[in-house]
């Protein structure tokens, strides 16, 4: 049985893939796993069926056999696992790979998710010029390690991992807002990874659901 994942019926971003459901689609589509999608509405991820696959009432989740998993690193890391293409074989590079899967979600995933919230939900505190100030610092702040670390190397560790998917879906949520443009190599980072053909099917999939509900709203 192919896996099913879990996806919003509507997302809220208008098809810029900035559901963390998609970076589960790109590591599908990087290993050639091929996947169904379960559509959920706001109301369907707080029901008894969808809290029995995630307690906390969100997408993405994962189906497979008997397995069902929630978190997309964590699910992203189970790809990885158990399909070749996203983790060296090597023992120590493949740690270091799932080290950089950490370092995106832990390290440079909070600051921007924060700030995508701040624009969203703070915009017209009276505060909110210098809450983004402190933010965008946040920011920068891991964005001038990334680029030290990177240099001129394609990718963080050697070829393309897991650790470098879930680096690039991060950074994602940063267009629009400047600061990627202020780190030209990491601006080149991100592209490289939109750029690769797994990356672009999935982004294509999910940008199909948001047409599908928008032609059906009419
Ligand atoms: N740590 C979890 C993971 O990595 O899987 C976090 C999952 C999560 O935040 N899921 C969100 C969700 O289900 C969707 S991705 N939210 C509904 C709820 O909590 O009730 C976050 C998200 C939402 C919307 C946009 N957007 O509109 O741009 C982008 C990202």
């Amino acid at each position: 049985m192919a896996p099913i994942i879990t996806a919003f019926e509507r997302s809220p971003d208008r098809g810029r893939g900035l559901a963390r459901d998609m970076r589960v689609r790109w590591a599908l589509e990087e290993v050639g796993q091929p996947y169904d999608v379960r559509l959920v509405s706001f109301a369907d991820m707080k029901e008894p069926a969808h809290l029995a696959r995630n307690p906390f009432g969100q997408i993405p989740t994962y189906e497979e056999d008997d397995l069902t998993l929630f978190e997309s690193g964590a699910i992203t890391l189970h790809i990885a696992e158990t399909h070749p293409g996203l983790l060296p074989d090597d023992p120590n590079a493949r740690a270091r790979a799932i080290s950089w899967m950490f370092a995106a979600l832990n390290t440079v995933e909070p600051p921007i998710f924060e700030r995508s919230l701040a624009t969203i939900l703070e915009h017209d505190a009276p505060w909110y010029q210098q809450r983004l100030q402190g933010l965008n610092d946040s920011i920068r702040k891991r964005l001038t390690s990334l680029a030290g670390h990177l240099g001129d190397a394609p990718w963080l560790d050697g070829a393309f991992s897991a650790g470098d998917l879930l680096m690039v879906t991060v950074q994602r949520r940063l267009h629009g807002s400047g600061l990627l443009e202020e780190y030209p190599a990491l601006a080149a980072y991100v592209a490289r990874g939109e750029a690769r053909p797994a990356y672009q099917r999935a982004f294509d999939d999910q940008l199909a659901v948001f047409r599908d509900a928008q032609r059906e709203e009419g």
